[in-house]
C-alpha cells in the first residue's frame, strides 16, 4: 500500500452517481440531535448514518466500497468479479502484493477505474450453520470499518457479504451485519461514518430496510 494521497487521485467522480435511482432510508435523528444541542448549548456534531440502497455497488459514487472477496484476494465471481472488472487490471496487480486475507479480516486497495477511491477487501465465512459463522461475519464488518477509519474514510458501502456463493441465509446475514455496524458506530461515537448497505436485488433491499426500520422503532426515533 503506498502513501495515502486521496487528494491527488485522478478524478473518478465523473462516473455515474447512482444517488438518483437508489432509494435510501436513514436511521439518523437530526431533530433529536438539534434538541440535545439546544439544551446543552454544545456545538452540533454530525451523526453517523446507516442506509440501504438497491443497485450495483461498482456504480456507486462512494468514497469506499467493500468487496466480498475470497482468501486469495485474486478475484472470483459475484460482487468480487464485478469489482475487478470495473476497476481494471491494476486492482488485481495491487491485490497480488497483499498476500491474501484471512476470513473475517480486511485489506485495502485503491479503486482504480471505479468511482470509489478505495476498495476494502474482506473475506466472509462460508456458511456452515455453526455459531462461528456469525462471529466471522461480524468481524468482516467491524474490521472493514476499523480499516476505513484508519484511512480517514467517512462514507463506505457494503454488499451483503457471504450471502451469494458462500451461502449465508440473507435474513440471518442482514441481522449480523446491522448489529455489527451499529455496535461499531456506538463504540466510535466520536467518528462520523456514513454506512450504506448496497443490495443487489429487491429481496435483499426489503430485508435490510425492515431491519433498519425495526431498530428505529426500538430506539423510538
Ligand atoms: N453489487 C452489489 N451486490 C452484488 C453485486 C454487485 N455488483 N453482485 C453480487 N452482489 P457473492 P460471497 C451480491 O457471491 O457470498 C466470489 O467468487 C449478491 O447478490 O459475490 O461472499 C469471491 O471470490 C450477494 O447478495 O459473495 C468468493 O470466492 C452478495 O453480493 C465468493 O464469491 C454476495 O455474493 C464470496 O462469496
Amino acid at each position: 500500500m503506498g502513501e495515502k494521497t486521496p487528494d491527488h487521485l485522478p478524478d473518478r467522480r465523473m462516473k455515474q452517481d447512482c444517488s438518483g435511482y437508489h432509494e435510501r432510508i436513514s436511521e439518523t435523528s437530526a431533530s433529536a440531535e438539534a434538541g440535545r444541542m439546544l439544551r446543552s448549548q454544545e456545538p452540533m456534531k454530525k451523526e453517523s448514518t446507516v442506509s440501504v440502497e438497491q443497485g450495483d455497488i461498482t456504480a456507486l459514487d462512494c468514497e469506499c466500497i467493500v468487496n466480498a472477496a475470497n482468501k486469495s484476494l485474486l478475484g472470483g465471481g459475484g460482487v468480487d468479479g464485478a469489482i475487478h472488472r470495473a476497476a481494471g487490471p491494476e486492482l488485481l496487480k495491487e491485490c497480488r502484493t497483499l498476500g491474501g486475507c484471512e476470513t473475517g479480516k480486511a485489506k485495502i486497495t485503491r479503486g482504480y477505474h471505479l468511482p470509489a477511491e478505495w476498495v476494502i477487501h474482506t473475506v466472509g465465512p462460508i456458511y456452515s450453520g455453526k455459531e462461528k459463522d456469525a462471529e466471522l461475519l461480524a468481524d468482516c464488518y467491524r474490521n472493514s470499518l476499523e480499516l476505513a477509519k484508519g484511512y480517514s474514510i467517512h462514507r463506505i458501502a457494503f454488499p451483503a457479504i457471504s450471502t451469494g456463493v458462500y451461502g449465508y441465509p440473507l435474513k440471518e446475514a442482514a441481522a449480523v451485519a446491522l448489529s455489527a455496524v451499529r455496535n461499531w458506530l456506538d463504540d466510535n461515537r466520536d467518528y462520523f461514518m456514513e454506512v450504506i448497505f448496497c443490495c443487489f436485488n429487491q429481496q435483499a433491499y426489503d430485508i435490510y430496510q425492515s431491519g433498519i426500520a425495526e431498530s428505529r422503532t426500538r430506539k423510538g426515533v
